[in-house]
Parts: C-alpha cells; sequence; structure tokens
C-alpha cells in the first residue's frame, strides 16, 4: 500500500494534527510525520517533495498556521495529490493560512480541507490510496455506514425523548 506523509511547519501544530494521525493508525496506513517548514526549512521541504514519489507515499498531507506556503511549496515539487489543512494558529484565527492555502495558481492544485480539518484530510487521504487497494475501500464503505448508523441511533434517541406526537 503506497505510503502517507503527515508535515506540519511547526511542532506547535502536532495537537491539530492528532485526529489525522488516529484516523491513518485506524484505518492500517502506512505513514510518517515530519515537521518540515517552507519557510525555516525550505530546502528540506523541497527535497522531501521532490523526493515522496520514489519513496513509496501516494498523498502528501500538509498542515501550516500563518502565511501557510507549506502545502503550496510541497505541491511545487510534486505531481503527488497534496491535501492543505490550514492551522488556527494566529489572531486570524486560521483565515489567514485558509487563504494561503486555497488561493493556488492555476496549474498547482492543493486540495484544501476545513481549518484545522485535520481528520478529513486524513479520510481524503485514505479514499485517494482506496482506489487502488480494494481492502482499504472496504474498510472505508464500513465506516461511512457505522456513522451513519451512530447517527440514526441519535435520531432515534431524541426524538423517542423529546417529541410529544
Ligand atoms: C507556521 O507558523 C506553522 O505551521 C505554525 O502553524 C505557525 C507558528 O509556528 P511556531 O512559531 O509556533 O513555530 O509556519
Amino acid at each position: 500500500m503506497k505510503k502517507v506523509a503527515i508535515v506540519m511547519g511547526s511542532d506547535s501544530d502536532l495537537p491539530t494534527l492528532k485526529p489525522a494521525i488516529e484516523t491513518l493508525k485506524e484505518l492500517g496506513i502506512p505513514f510518517c510525520v515530519r515537521v518540515i517548514s517552507a519557510h525555516r526549512t525550505p530546502e528540506a521541504a523541497a527535497q522531501f517533495s521532490k523526493s515522496a514519489q520514489d519513496e513509496g507515499f501516494g498523498v502528501l498531507i500538509a498542515a501550516a498556521g500563518k502565511a501557510a506556503h507549506l502545502a503550496g511549496a510541497l505541491a511545487a515539487n510534486t505531481i503527488l495529490p497534496v491535501i492543505g489543512i490550514p492551522v488556527s494558529a494566529s489572531k486570524l484565527d486560521g483565515l489567514d493560512a485558509l487563504f494561503s492555502t486555497v488561493q493556488m495558481p492555476a496549474g498547482m492544485p492543493v486540495a484544501t480541507v476545513a481549518i484545522d480539518g485535520a481528520k478529513n484530510a486524513a479520510l481524503l487521504a485514505a479514499q485517494i490510496i482506496a482506489l487502488s487497494d480494494e481492502g482499504l475501500s472496504a474498510k472505508l464503505n464500513e465506516l461511512r455506514k457505522s456513522q451513519s448508523d451512530a447517527v440514526m441511533a441519535k435520531d432515534a434517541q431524541i426524538n423517542k425523548e423529546y417529541s410529544n406526537i
């Protein structure tokens, strides 16, 4: 199975990324977790994304806050799909990172999830990997079903407790 990389601009982003780490673990996807900064270690960022495909990665997840250029900087050096997570690390509450991540120029796509949307980033990465992995595809379908079952159970419970018709 292809690997996923979770790359963050600073170790201060790590708490935001815990749901992505947990989700990939639950799904049995091999992944690495790295701190690489577009601004503070630009050469490492370029080197990482240039070699990622040869190293067996299938998707890169890039999380950064403030002037968040990490996802774009990684995308600049690979044709692997890059998923950007804008992190709410500043007084602008992540809007700065959202705009920096999502507003890529034509020709250099970054699939941007919600501010602090680490879980969806991991699920989207899993869905991409699942295109060529039937076992993972089955796991994702099961996950969707258990999610629906949980909502229906809550509906039944709340309906029973509060409705008066
Ligand atoms: C970004 O700046 C990082 O991704 C982080 O979200 C933010 C703040 O970094 P630190 O100053 O906490 O290292 O590059």
